[in-house]
């Protein structure tokens, strides 16, 4: 039997999963977020009040990001609707309860959004952040960057997606990426109090407050033509050399030789 791709517990009304992919450092393929969205589906049948969502103790890569073997490559939206790390978002975002991030060690590209897309994020010393689609050459998609732009000031959304470098703990900290910064020997502790304190609050009230927060930021109204410029700006990318060599570039070990077309 293989391991499982997802270790989950519930102790009273908190429930944790694990990211359990940790030779591939944590990659989100579809397999991955399948199980992340299935343990979530758990937890809400059981009446789960707050989430953790983490990896395991002591590794150097909370999560590796999108699974860059299987992006789609040329002629294919990477970041669509339907992709699996969309649908793991929208899960995340749409649970009637807290879900709150748990980091150690580093976080890249799509785990990015993922780690914004809980509700908030608790991290140590090891935890940095990193954005990273210019290292592809890929068009992130609208959804995503509303994300950002949602948690994060527009220049700081700029310089992590223009750079693509790993933002580390103490910056992260003061940028409002996360909302503490705690000692490593701590973080267990303290992340299990916060959510052990906030499952004895009213879990309807939180419910509600955290969907109306949802609706209230997501919803950026945009004219159709805009969107479809926006579409078929991205389309250009996707389809572009660039994007190719990018992908290549990853699969084959080596640096990626950007042309701008
Ligand atoms: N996708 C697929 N496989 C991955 C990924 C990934 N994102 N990251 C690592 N792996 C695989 C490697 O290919 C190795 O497989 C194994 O995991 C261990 O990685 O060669 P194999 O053994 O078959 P590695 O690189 O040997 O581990 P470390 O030296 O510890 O380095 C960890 C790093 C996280 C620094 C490194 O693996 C890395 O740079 N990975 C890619 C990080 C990244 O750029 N992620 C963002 C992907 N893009 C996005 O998510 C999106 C949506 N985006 O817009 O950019």
């Amino acid at each position: 039997t293989t391991d499982p791709m997802v270790l989950t517990s519930i102790v009273g009304a908190v429930g944790t999963i694990t990211l359990n992919d940790n030779a591939r450092r944590n990659a989100l393929s579809a397999a991955l977020l399948d199980a992340v969205i299935g343990a979530i589906a758990a937890f809400e049948a059981k009446s789960v009040r707050v989430v953790i969502l983490r990896a395991a103790p002591g590794l150097k890569v909370w999560s590796a990001g999108h699974d860059i073997k299987e992006l789609p490559r040329g002629h294919e939206d990477p970041l669509g609707y339907g992709d699996p790390l969309e649908r793991a978002l929208r899960t995340i975002r749409s649970y009637p309860g807290p879900v709150i991030a748990l980091v150690q060690g580093s976080v890249w590209g799509g785990a990015f959004d993922l780690v914004l897309s809980c509700d908030m994020i608790i991290a140590d010393e090891t935890s940095a952040f990193a954005i990273t689609p210019a290292n592809l050459g890929l068009p992130y998609n609208t959804t995503g960057l509303l994300h950002c732009l949602n948690r994060l000031p527009l220049n700081l959304v700029k310089e992590m997606f223009f750079t693509a470098n790993p933002v580390k703990a103490e910056q992260a900290a003061k940028w409002g990426i996360i909302n503490h910064l705690v000692a490593a020997a701590d973080i267990e502790t303290f992340t299990t109090e916060l959510a052990t304190h906030i499952a004895t609050k009213a879990p309807l009230a939180i419910a509600v407050v955290k969907e109306q927060l949802r609706v209230l930021t997501d919803f950026q109204p945009v004219a159709a033509q805009v969107f479809e410029r926006i579409q078929d700006m991205r389309r250009a990318v996707y389809e572009s050399a660039d994007y190719e060599e990018g992908i290549s570039a990853f699969l084959e070990k080596r640096k990626p030789v950007f042309r701008g077309v």
